[in-house]
């Protein structure tokens, strides 16, 4: 893969600087360079220089530090034009504004309403509706599967989220198709970067449209709850909750079927653990969160950057430069998670302390919904198919060529 933006430095990546793979080939190996590239270290992305934090002690720190803004106008190579909108992960940052988007109080105006729908009591309601399109899909995957091999991921793991977001958020069903194919090719490097700039604006248009049908008939949808709130008397604009209505359903849909896939995977592939849940000797619970800081569904989050300079151990993070979060990084810090960090190991001592969901203002406030989703869906998995195996070996599933997500092509299974 070439570099479009070899100009944005200039020369060279320098010597210690990890580039990131866009074809994803090798992802542990990646990451081990980047943990021993340091706490902070110099990565590369697609021609673009950023630092990334890759230590868990260190990220909690950062995460909490408000010299560190998410606006991409305090961002050295976006305002001197080095980075455009030609670059492939722009719309990673430049996504409109939105709780993702912006800091401090405006960001406090922005979340509010969102992160109180999706408190652990709040999402109980949502539980009955969970439960019943887990088996519908379960029905369907076993109706497709009756003479042998059926794709997890196509059938089970990626529509069950976007029912749900799109339940949660007023999406009609005849649209899911739509957001999935256009959500894939987003988070594809292999899409051409006008294709996917012409998408982006399509879900616009998409969003657009919503949002001003739900502004005439709202509905018990959050993105009508979310038209219809007012933070100190202050209603959110139309772009924003456009802003809020995108980063949900791009989020609640991409991260929670790596979740899913990863959790069966891990279990497939560890016969003992997997026998261990089964047999009710240790719970799904666990399963989730070590699944969740030992394949994060979320590889690097794009991009925060540094309004003055600020030291990091010997280094400095100068005023303009950009900061990438590497989760899967942080998840297999030995400091935090001891010198077995690269195991899967669900009899860790409880509660592994990872950060997954991040930390600070900006943590995830979709968080909670996720693991009640994995939590029905597991169970309901392996409960109808405790058979169920991969129908090609391990070392053959196929990451997708997406940098900041971890997901796969396919999950070849047969039902047993
Ligand atoms: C995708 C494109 C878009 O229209 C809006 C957003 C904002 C939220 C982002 C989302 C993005 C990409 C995936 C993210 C999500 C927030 C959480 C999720 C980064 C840029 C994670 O992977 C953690």
């Amino acid at each position: 893969m070439n570099c479009p933006h070899a100009a944005a430095h200039g020369a060279e990546p320098g010597a210690g600087t990890v580039v990131v793979d866009p074809m994803v080939q090798d992802l542990d190996g990646e990451t081990a360079r980047l943990r021993d590239a340091g706490a902070l270290a110099r990565i590369e992305l697609l021609g673009v220089p950023a630092w990334t934090v890759t230590r868990h002690a260190e990220a909690r720190q950062l995460l909490v530090d408000p010299r560190l803004v998410k606006d991409i106008d305090a961002w050295g190579l976006w305002r001197s034009g080095a980075v455009t909108r030609a670059w492939p992960l722009i719309g990673m940052i430049d996504a409109g504004r939105s709780m993702f988007t912006v800091d401090g109080a405006e960001h406090r105006r922005l979340r509010t309403k969102t992160s109180q729908a999706l408190t652990p009591r709040r999402l109980e309601a949502l539980r009955p509706d969970i439960e019943k399109f887990t088996g519908e899909l379960l029905d369907s995957l076993a109706e497709q599967g009756r003479d042998g091999v059926v794709d997890l991921k196509a059938v089970f793991a990626q529509p069950l989220p976007m029912r749900v977001v799109g339940m949660l958020m007023g999406v009609d069903e005849e649209q899911h198709p739509m957001l999935m194919k256009r959500y894939k090719a987003f988070f594809s490097m292999l899409t051409p970067q006008e294709e996917r700039l012409a998408l982006l604006d399509e879900l616009d248009v998409f969003y657009y449209a919503l949002v001003r049908e739900r502004t005439a008939r709202p509905g018990d949808d959050l993105t009508s709850a979310l038209i219809l709130a007012e933070e100190g008397g202050e209603p959110l604009t139309e772009e924003e909750v456009v802003g809020n209505l995108k980063a949900m359903v791009a989020a609640g849909h991409e991260t929670t079927i790596g979740l899913v896939l990863n959790a069966v995977r891990a279990l497939l592939a560890h016969p003992d653990q997997l026998r261990m849940v089964l047999d009710g000797h240790i719970g799904w619970e666990a399963v989730i969160e070590e699944t969740l800081r030992w394949d994060t569904p979320t590889t690097h989050l794009l991009m925060r950057f540094a309004t003055e300079d600020i030291p990091v151990g010997d280094d400095v993070i100068k005023e303009g430069e950009g900061v990438v979060i590497s989760y899967r990084a942080i998840g297999r810090d030995t400091e935090q998670h001891g010198a077995d960090a690269d195991a899967f190991d669900i009899t860790r001592p409880a509660p592994i302390r990872h950060m997954t969901f991040g930390h600070g203002p900006h943590i995830c406030p979709g968080a909670a919904l996720s693991r009640v989703e994995a939590a029905i869906a597991l169970p309901a998995l392996f409960g109808r198919f405790p058979g169920l195996r991969l129908a090609v070996p391990d070392d053959e599933l196929r990451k997708l060529p997406v940098m900041t997500q971890n997901d796969l092509e396919s999950f070849p299974v047969l039902l047993g």
